[in-house]
């Protein structure tokens, strides 16, 4: 607890606890002076610390599930996919025949996806990105990523 409670008076005085030797000193002199105030101080960094556990938690329940594209009966199924750079997207080829996913303008291009096989693709940067099956350019769909 003492530890914690150094750390946590030492966290808030941080800014200001940079440069001359003399002026660390003084940062100790204000830690020791300011003892009976840290146990509160303490108190506040560790529920800083928990709220930003909190929201930490949170945003990761926001994320939205693992998306997936199914191709079949020649189709892309859904036709049009959004996801954010850094999420990753499965195309599934329940096809009876191969299918590629290929951006036209370039960026990702899976090469044949055999039937019964995936294909995952993670965005890299943001943009539209329309796409098709090389082996039938009938197929048609569109990734945008945010
Ligand atoms: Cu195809």
């Amino acid at each position: 607890m003492k530890s914690a409670t150094i750390l946590g008076a030492r966290w808030l005085l941080l800014p200001s606890d940079r440069g001359s030797p003399g002026r660390q000193a003084h940062a100790m002199a204000m830690l020791q002076r300011s003892r009976p105030w840290n146990p509160p101080v303490a108190g506040l960094a560790m529920l800083l610390g928990l709220v930003t556990l909190g929201v930490g938690v949170a945003c990761r329940a926001d994320t939205p599930a693992p998306q997936t594209v199914i191709m079949d009966a020649g189709r892309y199924e859904p036709a049009a996919s959004t996801v954010r750079v850094g999420d990753a997207i499965t195309w599934i080829n329940k096809d009876l025949v191969p299918h590629t996913v290929t951006s036209q303008a370039g960026g990702f291009d899976s090469g044949a996806i055999a039937p019964g096989a995936s294909w995952t693709f993670t965005a890299t940067r943001p943009g539209e990105f329309p796409y098709t099956c090389t082996f039938h350019p009938i197929m048609q769909a569109v990734l945008h990523v945010r």
